[in-house]
């Protein structure tokens, strides 16, 4: 093939490929704000298994809200066609609590980065989980702290090189699927950006989950991290939850936990009650 007909067949291509997302419906949930993330960032890929979900499962857009901290993460709500609010650090989970509590009909989704999540405002998810509000919490999870350009984060592996740690990050990272656990999370979720069409299955179990569904999303940061979670290493490395793996077995998926390699899908879920549902026990014993 010559310079002229690879042209008009890439031409050929990308008008297929628009076309056949226009018709899939999953534009109404994208604001007409154009993310401002990196080329290349995991975050699209995390956004396009989001808003496959959110069109499978047909979320109104006047029901759906996300909430998100502060960071490259922290700026999701703007590009997303529903309602939204940027709070400060880790308080995307209480005050998503919140906005669940005030109004249950909502659909409502808190998002946010590792440093946001797990470090400047960690204290809030332990919360979130143990009260088992219903929303679902989605971390993009890069290791780095990405807006504020590459300083280490509270999940960078021990001995890598950052802008804070130039001789090699001296601490123990922490360990937030073990952690979610821990705090009694009843849904626990595990993708990677690089696999939106897998994300789009996890974020939709994730949201008909009834109580707090944590999701923790392996992404690349391809600005500021060229070591860790980048594409060619999580191509080799991530793969599947074990087919004997049974999400309903707490010791198994603890055992996975603390497994070094990286699986994907759904790790844990149970039933226990959900905040609301607790409530309405408490209502009828109120009322005698
Ligand atoms: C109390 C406070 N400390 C520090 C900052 C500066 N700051 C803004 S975003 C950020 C890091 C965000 O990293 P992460 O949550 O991992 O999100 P990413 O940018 O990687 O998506 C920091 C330290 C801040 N906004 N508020
Ligand atoms: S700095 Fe990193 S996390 Fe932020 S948009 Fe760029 S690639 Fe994505
Ligand atoms: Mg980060």
């Amino acid at each position: 093939m010559n310079n002229h007909t690879d042209k008009q067949q890439l031409n050929a291509d990308v008008a297929f490929h628009l076309d056949s997302v226009t018709e899939s419906g999953i534009l109404k949930y994208r604001s007409d704000a154009l993310p401002t993330w990196c080329p290349g960032c995991g975050y699209y890929g995390i956004t396009h298994g989001l808003t496959q979900a959110l069109n499978e499962l047909q979320i109104e857009n006047r029901n759906l809200v996300l909430i998100s901290g502060i960071g490259c993460a922290g700026r999701y709500p703007f590009f997303v066609n529903g309602y939204g609010f940027h709070t400060v650090h880790g308080r995307g989970v209480p005050v998503a609590c919140g906005v669940k509590m005030a109004n249950p009909e909502l659909t409502v989704l808190a998002v946010g980065g590792d440093g946001d999540g797990f470090g400047i405002g960690g204290g809030h998810l332990p919360h979130g989980i143990r009260r088992n509000v219903d929303i679902t919490y989605i971390v993009f999870d890069n290791s780095i702290y990405g807006l504020t350009k590459g300083q280490t984060s509270p999940t960078t592996p021990i001995g890598q090189v950052s802008k804070t740690t130039p001789y090699g990050n001296p601490d123990m990272p922490l360990r937030p699927v073990v952690m979610g656990l821990a705090y009694g999370a009843s849904f626990l979720g595990l993708g990677y950006a690089g696999k939106p069409d897998e994300l789009k299955g996890l974020f939709k179990q994730a949201i008909l989950h009834r109580g707090f569904s944590f999701v923790v999303i392996t992404t690349p940061c391809l600005t500021f991290d060229h070591v860790n979670i980048t594409y060619d290493r999580m191509r080799d490395i991530w793969e599947p939850m074990p087919k004997d793996h049974d999400p309903g077995n707490f010791e198994s998926a603890m055992a996975l936990a603390i497994d070094p390699e990286y699986y994907y899908g759904v790790l844990y879920q149970s039933n226990r009650p959900s905040w609301d549902d607790v409530q309405a026990d408490i209502a009828v014993k109120a009322k005698g």
